[in-house]
């Protein structure tokens, strides 16, 4: 079985995340890792709070708290948060954590040593009315690329385009909206990542099955021509610039390193930080020179985010020459929309992770946000396409057939899997039917294919229903009890299959079916990964043994619910 590293993009520190951070990288990674669990393969899951760079310092202003409280307060609430949401993170970590510092200075120390960082002047955005320095998202302007007059300093969001800030049209500060603003000279530690860009195309060239959307991004940014990038910063909170002898680097008394510099290394850190934590070994995954070589490590993020881990984070791994893993495969996502815009707190647009567990449980966010992963383009949310997801998908196709079967076997077969009868034509159909589509469910997921993972994991539930009808246990009853007894057998057991295809993606309502099935844990994720197995799946489940039907799984989502939650949140009035 295989080693699997799963890193999903680090969302901000500032402010909870909405559905649409959720569904751009944490919770496909999650099912990723779920799935993969479920398959037998060791998995490490990792993820942290990116809690450096000036949203975090503007955000804290506007709490009215110093940064660190902030973030202290920030990362319990997104932790919670993930855990609500039933993020099977290994570890949850956190980027200003000690073991970032250390590693993100060991990183500049290294690069420096190989003349792969050099200090140069440069010029930055000094806004006189905010008496500080403007790192680049923070610097708005006119886009010199395509004239779009909201480009933020360092990537501008209409065309895509890296930017320097200095090259914004008629800046303004975009902590004050204060024009008045200068350009000074500031001395700052420069990432030579033109002398990688060969390095970099061969790793890239190198790369196999990644999806178009992140090799498009890379070579675009390859063949427009790497530039060396600053990475310290004019600010107080992050990690501190030090010298060969870990005191502050003369001259950067006042500065820290770039987020984006550190925030790629906090997936090692965190790492390093749950080794701590359980006493494993983090260099097995991510030293190739201690066994991270046959790793296979899988990152998810979300399409702005490409470009620094297929070229930055690289240049730092293979500039420090030291053996260092990389990304096999990256998983890039476009947008969730909300009704085709934006979500904004301000602007009442959209539902946010404190607010969504209050409306629905995590399930039906998870499935809604799975089934409709915006994969090849952005997916815009919907409360209507939401009600009908959940009604059809989950109450009517997998709720509907658990609830009958367990039902049917509590009522005319004491609650127990019947013995007896000889299976027939029915059996023989759904048989074959799983023994199609699960090595297809399990490739969808290999590729991570979640939309059509999703969909065939609901066709397989449909299946099921498809089988009750063939089979028609209730109408043998009277006259053929043995006949009857073999569609009740076969369709408890589907039901466990059903709730074990279910774990990666709705994991409170597979447990209840388990459960209720009285399936022991260490069968959850039994015959999943061997489907020749499918025969005895349809009879594996002890006869005899007892069950009991589980409450109702999923309750409809009623048109009054929409209409209440277009009100409170927004929606079709718009
Ligand atoms: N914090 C996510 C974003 O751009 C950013 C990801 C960092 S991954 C190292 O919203
Ligand atoms: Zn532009």
């Amino acid at each position: 079985m295989a080693r699997i590293l799963i890193t999903s993009a680090l969302p901000y520190i500032n402010g909870v995340k909405h559905l649409g951070n959720l569904a751009g990288s944490m919770l496909p990674a999650d099912v990723y890792a779920r799935a993969m669990r479920l398959l037998g393969h060791e998995v490490l899951y990792i993820c942290a709070t990116d809690e450096h760079g000036t949203p975090a310092e503007l955000a804290a202003q506007e709490a009215g708290l110093e940064v660190a409280e902030y973030c202290e307060k920030m990362h319990a609430a997104q932790k919670q948060a993930g855990a609500d949401f039933k993020m099977s993170y290994d570890y949850f970590g956190r980027s200003s954590a000690p073991s970032n510092h250390k590693l993100t200075q060991h990183f500049a120390r290294v690069l420096e040593d190989n003349d792969l960082i050099e200090e140069r002047v440069s010029q930055q955005v000094y806004s006189n009315a905010d008496g500080r320095f403007l790192p680049d998202r923070y610097v708005e302007g006119t886009c010199p690329n395509c004239a779009f007059e909201k480009a933020r300093g360092d990537q501008c969001d209409n065309c895509g385009k890296l930017l320097d800030p200095i090259d914004l049209i008629n800046p303004y500060s975009a902590v004050s909206g204060s024009h008045d603003v200068e350009v000074r000279d500031t001395n700052h530690l420069y990432l030579k990542q033109s002398e990688m860009s060969e390095k970099l195309r061969a790793w890239v060239d190198k790369a196999e099955g990644w999806p178009h959307l992140a090799t498009s991004i890379a070579y675009k940014w390859l063949d427009e021509g790497l530039r060396d990038r600053a990475i310290t910063r004019d600010l107080k909170w992050g990690i501190p610039v030090t010298d060969k002898e870990g005191n502050r680097r003369d001259g950067f008394e006042d500065k820290v390193f770039y987020v984006w510099f550190d925030a790629p290394i906090e997936y090692i850190a965190a790492t390093q930080d749950w080794a701590a934590d359980t006493g494993e070994d983090w260099e097995s995954w991510w030293r190739t020179d201690k066994g991270a070589d046959d790793v296979q490590y899988v990152q998810f993020m979300g399409k702005d985010n490409v470009a620094f881990h297929t070229l930055s984070f690289p240049t730092t791994l293979l500039g420090s020459g030291e053996p260092w893993k990389l990304v096999d495969q990256l998983k890039a996502f476009n947008w969730v929309t909300w009704y085709g815009g934006k979500f904004s707190t301000s602007q009442k647009r959209g539902v946010f992770m404190d607010q969504a567990l209050a409306i629905a449980p995590s399930d039906y966010w998870r499935w809604h946000l799975m089934a409709n992963a915006p994969e090849s383009d952005d997916a815009a949310f919907t409360w209507e396409e939401f009600q009908a997801g959940i009604n059809s998908d989950l109450a009517n196709v997998l709720g509907n057939f658990v609830n009958r079967i367990t039902k049917y076997t509590a009522s005319k077969f004491d609650g127990k899997i019947p013995d007896g009868g000889e299976t027939g034509e029915a059996e023989s159909w759904i048989v074959k039917e799983l023994q199609t589509r699960i090595p297809v469910l399990i490739d969808l997921y290999e590729r991570r294919e979640f939309r059509k993972a999703m969909a065939e994991t609901r066709a397989i539930w449909a299946a099921g229903n498809e089988y009750l009808t063939q089979a028609a246990p209730w109408s043998h009853y009277k006259m053929d009890v043995d006949q009857a007894a073999v569609g009740v057998r076969t369709g408890l057991n589907l039901a466990v299959l059903f709730g074990i295809i279910a774990q990666p993606i709705i994991p409170d309502a597979a447990a209840k079916i388990l459960d209720a099935l009285n399936i022991p844990e260490k069968n959850r994720s039994w015959g999943f990964g061997d489907f020749a197995g499918i025969p005895d799946l349809i009879d594996a489940v002890p006869r005899g043994m007892e069950i009991a039907a589980p409450d109702v799984l999923f309750a409809k989502i009623e048109d009054d619910d929409v209409a209440g939650w277009t009100e409170k949140f927004g929606g079709k009035s718009e």
